[in-house]
């Protein structure tokens, strides 16, 4: 067993049965012109985490431990979009819509895309996802399933929507979860702090938080 220091207390785990998850580093969340500014967000906020993720990425493939990447996005003819998600609020564009990245959060347009910095290499896993969890409608589960994970290790965006509720849902499954902190942005710096907190209260009433460089630090060994 390796031990990682962490919040609200050290996170013990078995390197073998340990995977990395990335939650939606695309394009369309991390860069001018996708659904994250079509929300009214400063998408800038976000490229803090591409740094200590890319950090988080190498050593999980150093150390050949599994890597999944997720992506929110639908199907080109819309049918995994429920009309309360395309409909909410005033964006300036909605789901479907054509934008300067490709019909937006659209499976297959470049800005559903990850993000070149941290772009899948092969043998590593890419889900694809309607919701904001990567449970739901996906073979996520069957995939850590089938690799034998137990612990999960997790970066992306935004921390307090996509990978807050992933986590949320992988704890329910009986995984151990923790955050790297700062592989991890929200457009809202405040959000991110709650979330944080939200996860590592009571206990770790979710899961377990801790920065790239300690995480690292042992994954290095
Ligand atoms: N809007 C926002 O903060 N996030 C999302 O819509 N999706 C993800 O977090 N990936």
């Amino acid at each position: 067993m390796a031990v990682i220091k962490a919040q609200p207390f050290d996170f013990t785990f078995e390197p073998s049965t340990t995977g990395l998850v990335m939650i939606d580093f695309q394009r369309d969340f991390m860069e001018p012109g996708g659904f994250g500014e079509t929300l009214g967000n400063d998408v800038s906020l976000l490229r803090a985490a591409i740094e200590p993720a890319q950090a988080l990425l190498a050593a999980f493939r150093k150390a050949g431990l599994p890597v999944i990447h997720t992506r929110e996005c639908h199907r080109p003819d819309l049918s995994d979009l429920p009309d309360a998600k395309r409909d909410r609020g005033a964006p300036s564009l909605r789901i479907g819509d054509a934008g300067p990245m490709g019909r937006i959060l659209i499976s297959g347009e470049p800005g559903a895309d990850i993000i070149p910095e941290l772009y899948p290499i092969k043998g590593e896993t890419v889900i694809d996802k309607p919701g904001k969890g990567a449970f739901y409608s996906t073979e996520f589960g069957a995939v850590l399933a089938d690799l034998g994970l137990k612990q999960l290790i997790f970066a992306g965006v935004t921390t307090e929507v996509c990978v807050q509720t992933t986590m949320r849902e992988a704890n329910d499954r009986g995984f151990d979860c923790l955050l790297a902190t700062d592989a991890s942005e929200s457009y809202f710096p405040a959000f991110k702090a709650a979330a944080i907190d939200m996860i590592t209260a009571q206990g770790g009433i979710v899961g377990w938080a801790s920065p790239v460089a300690q995480i690292v630090e042992v994954l290095d060994g």
